[in-house]
């Protein structure tokens, strides 16, 4: 089934339609997508990450979930398949179509659905109306970055397990730059735009063709990443790397977030959750800069194409205690775009005629 997720496109899969063995899988995956090729012109990805997205979901192994998934970023131009991040924009289709396809029975108004989600091990709570028993997705919600309304899924995030910043310190400097590295979902540093030279309102095409800035990005992600417990980063698509700037629109906060090479058009949904309780954190970069407080629980994260509120509380730690996140929620909006018959492209084609590292 082919869903529109938040701001993402994405094929969802039941695990059991596909290989079960991950490299048979990721091959599969790369025919059905299209990569690797800058257009993906013989798939179904979009040519950009947000477009080239699978979620793989099955019943959930344990008690205290509904269902599992996992979701798998496809890159467009390298024959990869990558399990190293989540996504909160793919999993807002995930109930949904858990319901279509009779994983979940539907309640008579709406719906809740208990998630795994694999890549991290954390759960989500879904909510969604299911009037009649069957999925609606026509509604009032509305999303920037998404022309239209449609039906609102409430999703709710558990406290997570591990540390809202994960080096233990609420700022760091990395490759010469002072930064503040979070995790609440997504594993993201916060930089000042004004660091990097740039003022942070600038159109992702602009800042996709600054080399001196993506050769610093890089050196950032790469010290950062180590800095995170992640390892190597090289070639991974975490940590997210979000610039601030000070809010234009009554927000929080503006960001241009780096994922990591392109420069997204919006912001994910658990970047943008990592965000907010980033700017939360007492001593992080963002002060100075974001504008977090006086909207009870509501943080709004501007982006490029608007805003994305995020409902989070930060409990702020001392001396002695590191701070800790109390609850996180958002509404995001799914749609069903397509189920049917996919042909999968018979082989993938050789890597160098078709290597364009933008793409990524
Ligand atoms: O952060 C893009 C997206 C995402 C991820 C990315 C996401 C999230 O917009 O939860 O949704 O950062 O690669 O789909």
């Amino acid at each position: 089934m082919l869903m529109r997720g938040g701001t993402s496109k994405g094929s969802y899969f039941l695990a059991d339609d596909l290989p079960a063995d991950p490299g048979d899988r990721d091959d599969l995956l790369l025919r059905v997508m299209g990569s690797p090729d800058p257009r993906q012109i013989d798939g179904l990805g979009g040519a950009h990450p947000l477009t080239s997205k699978v979620a793989v979901i099955s019943r959930s192994a344990g008690p205290e979930a509904d269902v599992d998934y996992l979701f798998l970023q496809v890159a467009v131009d390298r024959p990869e398949v990558t399990d190293r991040q989540n996504c909160g924009n793919i999993l807002a289709g995930v109930g949904p179509f858990a319901v279509e396809r009779g994983l979940v029975d539907a309640d008579d108004a709406e719906t809740t659905v208990r998630i795994r989600m694999l890549n991290t091990g954390e759960l989500a709570v879904a909510t969604f109306p299911t009037p009649g028993g069957r999925v609606d997705y026509t509604g009032s919600s509305e999303i920037s970055g998404v022309p239209g309304t449609a039906a609102g899924v409430v999703i709710e995030f558990p406290p997570g397990a591990g540390p809202l910043l994960p080096t233990g310190h609420v700022r760091d400097i990395v490759a010469g730059t002072e930064v503040t590295c979070v995790d609440n979902g997504m594993p993201t540093v916060l930089i000042p735009a004004s660091a990097m030279g740039v003022t942070g309102y600038e159109a992702p095409k602009d800042l996709e063709e600054d080399v001196a800035l993506a050769g610093r990005l890089r050196e950032i992600r790469l010290d950062a990443g180590k800095l995170m417990g992640l390892g190597d980063v090289d070639g991974a698509t975490v940590p997210k790397l979000s610039l601030l700037a000070p809010p234009r629109d009554g927000g929080a906060v503006t960001t241009r977030t780096f994922i990591p090479v392109r420069c997204h058009t919006s912001i994910g949904v658990l970047g943008a959750a990592s965000v907010a309780a980033g700017l939360l954190v007492p001593g992080g970069v963002a002060e100075g800069i974001a504008e977090p407080r006086g909207q009870g629980d509501r943080v709004r994260i501007e982006h490029l194409t608007g805003f994305l509120d995020i409902e989070t509380s930060v409990e702020p730690g001392s001396a002695q205690t590191a701070p800790v996140v109390r609850r996180t929620a958002v509404v995001c909006t799914a749609r069903k775009i397509f189920d049917g018959t996919v042909f999968p492209r018979a082989a993938v084609p050789p890597l160098e005629a078709h290597h364009d590292p933008a793409a990524r």
